[in-house]
């Protein structure tokens, strides 16, 4: 069983029904090869970071174990979006369905298409809350996930949706 490793990933919405995109994209998950869903925090609801002039998202971590490689799940990660997606979107714009690998077991990686840890875990409230729910124990760099929310700025506000 040890050939399993454990992966967070990040779900995002703001775009077509975006509670219903990230439940589905949950349950779509429990269905990539060599892959189970182990865990799923609560949904949120957070104003956007970035350009202002769109819909608040819909965020939520699932927890998955793993036969697949690091890029292998990036690649299986990146076809379920496509499917989802109906336009190429504008960066930092709108999108309807975004999932993002924040972390790999205890893996450091630095490569073009993926790095882990995922660079913004550790800055994003609507990440490290949803994160904390599902695995309270995990530390980055050194810190526990409570010791970075603490340090954001209070603006940014993230509501529990259920
Ligand atoms: N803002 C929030 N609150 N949640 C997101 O998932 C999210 N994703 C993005 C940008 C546009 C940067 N802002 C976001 O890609």
């Amino acid at each position: 069983m040890s050939n399993f490793s454990r992966a967070y990933i990040g779900l995002g919405s703001n775009l077509d029904q975006p509670v219903e995109q990230v439940r589905q994209a949950i349950d779509e998950l429990n269905q990539l090869p060599l892959t189970h869903r182990v865990s799923t925090s609560p949904l949120y609801c957070s104003s956007p970071i970035g350009p202002q002039d769109q819909d608040d998202f819909i965020n939520a971590v699932a927890a998955v174990d793993t036969q697949l490689s690091p890029l292998a799940l990036l690649d299986q990660l990146q076809a379920l979006e496509q499917r989802h997606r109906r336009q190429r979107e504008r960066r930092w714009g709108p999108r309807t369905l975004d999932l993002d690998l924040l972390l790999f077991d205890q893996l450091d990686l630095d490569h073009p298409r993926l790095r882990l840890p995922h660079p913004e875990v550790h800055v994003r409230r609507f990440v490290l809350y949803p994160l904390k729910d599902i695995a309270p124990q995990l530390s980055l760099y050194g810190k526990s996930l409570s010791c970075w929310s603490s340090a954001l700025p209070a603006s940014d506000s993230v509501i529990l949706l259920n």
